[in-house]
């Protein structure tokens, strides 16, 4: 569809407001929370990878991507959380110490709070610790970790570790691009969810 591509196209531009003003666009044309997220939005994070990888892009440009991409999430965010949904339980999330990535996270804070669900952001870098005050605080249901560099998966399993000393028992729920479904099971932890849109499912089955 022309206009998911445009605003694909905007994020790997770093255009904000274009894809801003593209996602009000393709709301009124009708098209889905998901489809606007999957097709256009997470779609130019998709062209921008690579090319970061391969040196053809630096870090202010996957920045400025970044942040386009973020002004398309506000936009349907509006789409997604509406103020009618019965709240399912709490979920604490975060990304963990040593990793500051959190657009993924941040898709799947919105889907989650659109499908009911209290969700307690602590951003990002965060020792174990800060999830287990938190817990201490929130007595969530669930607790989701994510991770996007190899280098930070030992922290995953660091912080599952910890969480299961503690005598309030929220099932942990990971993920993150290098985390796997064989990698959540190696460090016990609850559940694996591959996206935002499978994490609002594998919530629905941890707490059900
Ligand atoms: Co970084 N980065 N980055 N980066 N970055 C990656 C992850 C990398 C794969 C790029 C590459 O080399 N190809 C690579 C990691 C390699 C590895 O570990 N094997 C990498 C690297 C190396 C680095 C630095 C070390 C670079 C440097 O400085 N030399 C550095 C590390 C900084 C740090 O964290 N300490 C770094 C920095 C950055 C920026 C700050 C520039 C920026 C982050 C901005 C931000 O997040 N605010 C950035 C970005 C944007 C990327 C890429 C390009 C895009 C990540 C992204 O947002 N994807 C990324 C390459 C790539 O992934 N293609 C890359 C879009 C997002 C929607 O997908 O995050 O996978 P994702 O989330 C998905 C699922 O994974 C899942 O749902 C989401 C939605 O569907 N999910 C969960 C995520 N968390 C979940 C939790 C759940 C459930 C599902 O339950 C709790």
């Amino acid at each position: 569809m022309e206009i998911l591509d445009g605003i694909r196209d905007a994020v790997v531009a770093g255009d904000a407001l274009e894809t801003k003003e593209l996602c009000q666009r393709a709301i009124e044309e009708g098209c889905s929370a998901s489809q606007i997220l999957e097709e256009g939005l997470i779609a130019g994070m998709n062209v921008i990878g690579p090319r970061f990888k391969n040196n053809e892009v630096f870090v202010p440009e996957v920045l400025i991507a970044a942040r386009a991409m973020h002004s398309g999430m506000d936009v349907i965010k509006t789409l997604i959380v509406s103020s009618d949904v019965k709240e399912k339980g709490t979920i604490v999330i975060g990304t963990v110490k040593g990793d500051l990535h959190d657009i993924g996270k941040n898709l799947v804070v919105i889907m989650l709070e659109g499908s009911g669900y209290k969700v307690i952001d602590l951003g990002v870098d965060l020792a174990a610790e800060k999830f287990v005050e938190a817990v201490e605080q929130y007595q969530p249901q669930i607790v989701g970790l994510s991770a996007l560099l190899t280098t930070t998966m030992g922290q995953m399993k660091n912080t599952v570790d910890t969480l299961r000393t503690l005598k309030l028992k929220p099932k942990i729920m990971v993920g993150g691009a290098p985390v796997s479904q064989e990698f959540c099971d190696q460090i016990g932890a609850d559940a694996y969810a591959a996206d935002a849109a499978s994490a609002v499912e594998i919530a629905n089955a941890l707490i059900a």
